[in-house]
């Protein structure tokens, strides 16, 4: 029997992400991440506005640096330039979202104002596991003189929060990856690493430049096991070309005692995925990698993003006291790595206790990940908070 219902509430089909890169890969990684999973996952027609091309293609090689527009992976991607004037009702997508309360254009709000339903207006705030922001996650903000009104999204790690990113085949495919030792030293021979490198303890760096690597270098150098550190092209170059002795150009590397330095190629996102999965300890820094970090199952030490008058302190501290996974050996290293306090540090005695505990770190890293998991994945969280809105924008007009 055909249903004579009329669906006056279909979902939303089209979405406009706008993202200026404020610095480094993070904006646009995070935009282009969940641009992808709307696509790919839940049909929705995306059009990604970037105003920083060249950080783009830096993560994502296809990038064509002169095009104003382009398909990328069934991703419209749109340079965004200031453009004025031209934005017309028939452009305007369902759902609109702002990232990092980036200002979107003028015109294309007065655009959205005009559309019948109007849109939702999303602005996508940064990652932090502090209390507050579960007093601000989906608040309404009216828009002072139009009728529009935008909502604020947070990321977060509960459910009174949007949750965090994560592809629905990312878990298969991890597992997949890492109980296949032969993919493994596959992926990581492509990256340049030799037999002995691929048998070594690997750590992979990612960090800002301000991060003490010499004093974990100096550290690693006398282990008693081989380690080799693999620190991806333009990242803490001061430290590693000091290490090296020559320029930190993907492809070089050098041994001192126990320690092997050897300088990646910027990897392409899809595959900085695969490094974590194939690393045995991840130093990450910033939003994506960190969440990257957590779903890599593997244990990681996390460069906070910094700010003024170390506000970063305060959200280190918040995340490293509600993440379950974490011990109190890696809570000291983390504090030492990122300048918390100002005690006398001894390196060795960070590491070789962080060290001591990484089979337990692993084990609570799986709970940590499961329990991640029940609070839904930020992209879904997102599209059935729009379709409320929807829904009680439409009731509002009945
Ligand atoms: O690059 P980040 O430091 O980015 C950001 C920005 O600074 C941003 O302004 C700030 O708001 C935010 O941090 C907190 O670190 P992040 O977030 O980890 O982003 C890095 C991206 O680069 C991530 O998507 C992974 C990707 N990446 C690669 O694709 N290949 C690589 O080789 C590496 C090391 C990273």
């Amino acid at each position: 029997m055909q249903s004579t219902e009329i669906n006056t509430n279909p979902a939303a089909k089209s979405l406009a992400l706008f993202c200026k890169v404020v610095d480094n890969f993070g904006d646009i990684g995070i935009c282009w991440r969940m641009a992808r999973q709307l696509q790919q996952e839940h049909g929705i027609a995306v059009t990604l506005w970037v105003d920083d091309l060249r950080s783009f293609q830096r993560i994502c090689p296809q990038v064509n640096t002169d095009a104003e527009v382009q398909q990328i992976a069934g991703v419209a991607i749109r340079h965004w330039r200031d453009q004025q004037g031209t934005f017309t009702v028939a452009e305007i997508a369902d759902i609109v979202i702002e990232f990092f309360a980036c200002d979107i254009p003028p015109d294309y709000i007065q655009a959205m104002a005009q559309c019948e339903p109007r849109p939702v207006w999303l602005n996508l705030e940064g990652l932090t596991a502090e209390e507050w922001i579960e007093g601000c996650h989906t608040l309404p903000s009216p828009h002072p003189s139009l009728p529009l009104t935008k909502h604020f999204f947070f990321p977060g790690f509960n459910n009174k929060t949007g949750g965090l990113l994560r592809e629905a085949s990312l878990d298969s495919e991890r597992t997949a990856f890492q109980s296949d030792p032969a993919a493994m030293a596959a992926f990581l021979r492509q990256l340049g690493l030799t037999e002995a490198e691929i048998h070594a303890t690997r750590i992979s760096l990612f960090c800002y430049p301000h991060a003490p690597v010499t004093d974990l270098l100096k550290v690693w150098q006398s282990a008693d096991t081989p380690v080799i550190c693999l620190a991806p092209e333009g990242v803490a170059t001061e430290a590693i070309e000091t290490f090296l002795g020559q320029a930190a150009k993907a492809g070089a590397n050098i041994s001192h005692d126990a320690l092997t330095v050897r300088v990646l190629p910027f990897i392409p996102q899809a595959d900085y995925d695969k490094l974590l999965w194939a690393c045995d300890i991840n130093f990450v820094r910033g939003e994506d990698s960190f969440v990257r970090a957590q779903w890599a199952n593997k244990p990681f030490i996390w460069h906070i993003y910094p700010q003024d008058k170390n506000l970063h302190h305060v959200k280190l501290n918040a995340f490293l006291e509600i993440a379950t996974s974490v011990t109190a050996s890696q809570t000291a290293l983390s504090h030492a790595w990122n300048g918390v306090g100002n005690p006398p540090l001894d390196w060795t005695d960070l590491w070789q206790a962080f060290q001591a505990d990484l089979p337990e770190i692993a084990r609570l890293s799986g709970i940590w990940q499961r329990k991640m998991h029940e609070n839904g994945d930020m992209t879904g969280n997102l599209l059935k908070f729009v379709n409320s809105v929807r829904a009680a924008s439409q009731k509002d007009a009945v």
